[in-house]
């Protein structure tokens, strides 16, 4: 029973958390942001992805001759360094990293469903003479990456490894596909399929072709994209290929150039190629990388009927989720190559847990959902997306964290070089700015994570207030949703059909809800199953469920084999992580110890003129003041005064400038 993602233009927003997010996607991130990827923004770290693709295209002075080495020109990425270059002084070549290209692919892709969620023709507009200049690069032959464009074609695709085409390749698929979708023009997609038929005769199974697979993937998920959209078999084929020949010895990658090569041992942990996928058990490696392969991974398996790679993905779900993920739904818990540590080793304070990671997580975690309806899949989509995913943005949708931490000090993170990559303060942009673009298409698509639908279902995994419209067996069935979350556990969803449908709706019961209470018409019926609530009966107009998911404020403690957390606990009201900040608490927020036993008050707050929650939790911190002449002293027990903590949902911390921030206290 294979789920698909409603389309965006069946669903209408109604006012609350969501509509808000996606207006403010329309109107301040995305033109702030294609301001960024035009250079424009002073301070800010340059972006050159426009002017790459209008050098490419010649559309600014004449190109270079092929020939410049790429190696000459940008050594092997891993990290995430900037480019420092001062714009005046700029050559016609090609700047920043090899993936620059794709921050275009995703803000357009954002741009997509925020001309869906609401229509606007400027914004169109600015968006169709952007693919303009993106097209005008795109080599006869289809292939269409600027980097190798502008240094050299004769060194295309022999840097597999570490030089993104394939990369760029899937996020520019999953742009079009989108722009597509959203407008009908079909001039980026056009552009896709013959940049996709171009990899499709360079690689593939058949003898003579490259076996290569990309070092960053996408390109799987992408591929299964446009195989989707336009029913050509060749690209899931495509997809299944490189999925398959992943991590296959002798691994294709030891034949390619590369600059630096890796020592024996399981080699290309790093890109998840260490061993075939279907043999993968324990997530490792570059994090993102990681679940842009699972996602993979799980379309392909759902369309194939491949139990074996299903299994894999299973698997690796546990493994991220029983081990390796913070309570906020970040991934990748080390800056060291911005990878997956070893189970159960989850810094606070050095953490990595990419912007870029967690919306990964809910990439894969839908398609789990598409291939199995269970609720624990979208337990943790809703719980990256209101945590992680979220703190990745600041409240004017301008500034943005890449690393996501859950404790910071300001004066570590500029003193100490392990945590350098810690910033208590959100950026203008980056060199590296793969995050920003990404939160923009994940946030105006939540509706698609929200609802999925089989033939005669519609589901319902997160609870966000609209309208959505299915269509079965010809009619129109369509639920005005009215919601609280993530705020509070109220949702009520009232048929608002003409004519009586065989709709079924399913709707999940949030895994932090103990036990749910419901009102439903006498004569439609319901059960509940692997975490769904199942509706079915003759809809009436005007037939209203409602539904109480008590949402009650407490304090979670993490498995004893976390070693920072131990002796520590954490605040949580649903899926929303609450964290103190030294602004509302003072300093040295390490010195508190929290009373866990007792009650949890909660208030308000305001944070940028916006009114937050607030949880207000009862401390001690020691009385004594402290020798300052002693670094140590002797052991004694101190008197202890109460106090109070002020914790305010994470997503919105470092709005209030830079201060101290703790998810995980002292417990007493
Ligand atoms: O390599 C492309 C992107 O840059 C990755 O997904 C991010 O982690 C960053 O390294
Ligand atoms: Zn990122």
């Amino acid at each position: 029973m294979n789920h698909n993602a409603i389309s965006l233009q069946h669903f209408k927003a109604a006012d609350g958390f969501w509509k808000d997010e996606m207006e403010l996607i329309r109107t301040k991130v995305l033109p702030y942001q294609w301001d960024s990827l035009n250079d424009r923004v002073e301070g800010a770290a340059p972006s050159y992805c426009m002017r790459n693709f209008k050098i490419a295209g010649k559309l600014l002075k004449e190109r270079k001759e092929p020939g410049t080495s790429a190696k000459d020109l940008v050594s092997t990425l891993r990290g995430c360094e900037s480019v420092p270059e001062d714009p005046k002084h700029l050559e016609d070549k090609f700047y920043g990293f090899v993936f620059q290209d794709s921050d275009f692919s995703k803000w357009i892709e954002a741009v997509a469903y925020s001309l869906i969620n609401h229509p606007d023709a400027a914004l169109e507009k600015t968006a169709d003479e952007a693919i303009d200049i993106v097209c005008e690069a795109q080599l006869d032959n289809g292939y269409l990456d600027t980097f190798y464009i502008i240094n050299g074609m004769e060194q295309a695709f022999t840097n597999l490894r570490d030089h993104h085409e394939l990369y760029c390749f899937g996020h520019l698929t999953e742009g079009a596909v989108a722009y597509y979708e959203a407008t009908g023009k079909r001039k980026l997609l056009d552009a896709v399929i013959r940049f996709a038929d171009y990899i499709d005769s360079y690689f593939g199974p058949e003898e003579g072709k490259c076996k290569g697979y990309p070092g960053h993937e996408i390109a799987e998920m992408a591929l299964v994209r446009l195989y989707e959209v336009t029913g050509e078999e060749r690209y899931l084929k495509l997809a299944q290929f490189f999925i398959d020949e992943r991590g296959k010895q002798p691994y294709y990658w030891d034949n390619e150039k590369h600059l630096e090569k890796l020592g024996e041992g399981e080699r290309y942990a790093y890109n998840q190629a260490h061993r075939p996928v279907r043999e993968q058990e324990e997530a490792v490696g570059h994090a993102v990388r990681a679940v842009y392969l699972y996602s993979g991974m799980a379309d392909v398996a759902k369309l194939t009927k491949d139990e074996k790679l299903w299994d894999a993905c299973k698997k690796l779900w546990d493994s991220v989720t029983r081990q390796k993920m913070y309570i906020t739904g970040g991934i990748g818990a080390s800056h060291i190559e911005e990878a997956f540590s070893f189970p159960f080793d989850l810094p606070n304070d050095t953490a990595y847990a990419e912007t870029c990671a967690s919306i990964g997580l809910i990439f894969w975690a839908r398609r789990m959902l598409a291939y199995e309806t269970k609720a624990e899949y979208a337990d943790i989509m809703e719980l990256a997306l209101y945590n992680t995913v979220l703190a990745g943005m600041d409240l004017s949708g301008t500034r943005f964290f890449y690393v996501n931490p859950l404790e910071v000090l300001p004066e570590a993170s500029q003193k100490d070089e392990r945590k350098y990559h810690v910033k208590p303060v959100r950026r203008k942009w980056f060199g590296c700015a793969c995050c920003p673009p990404n939160l923009a298409r994940l946030v105006g698509s939540v509706p698609a994570y929200a609802f999925t639908e089989t033939e005669d279902t519609l589901y319902m995994h997160l609870h966000i207030a609209g309208e959505v419209t299915k269509n079965v067996q010809g009619k129109e069935a369509s639920f005005a949703v009215a919601s609280n979350l993530p705020w509070a556990g109220n949702v009520s969803i009232t048929y608002q059909g003409q004519q009586e449908t065989a709709v079924k709706l399913a709707v999940r019961v949030p895994g932090w809800c103990k036990k749910e209470k419901l009102n439903v018409p006498a004569h439609i019926a319901y059960h509940e199953e692997n975490g769904y609530l199942y509706f079915s009966g003759d809809w009436q107009k005007g037939d209203m469920i409602q539904l109480e998911f008590p949402m009650e404020v407490k304090f979670y403690q993490a498995n004893p084999s976390v070693r920072e957390t131990i002796g520590k606990v954490a605040v949580k009201k649903g899926p929303v992580v609450y964290c103190a900040e030294g602004v509302d608490n003072g300093e040295s927020l390490h010195q508190y110890q929290v009373l866990a036993d007792q009650p949890i008050e909660e208030g308000t707050v305001q944070i940028c003129g916006k009114q937050f929650p607030c949880m207000k939790i009862k401390a001690v911190k020691d009385m004594e003041a402290w020798d300052e002449k002693n670094l140590y002293q002797e052991y004694h027990l101190t008197k202890q005064q109460e106090t109070e903590l002020t914790l305010i949902p994470y997503y919105a911390w470092a709005n209030r400038g830079e201060n101290e921030m703790m998810v995980w206290l002292r417990q007493h």
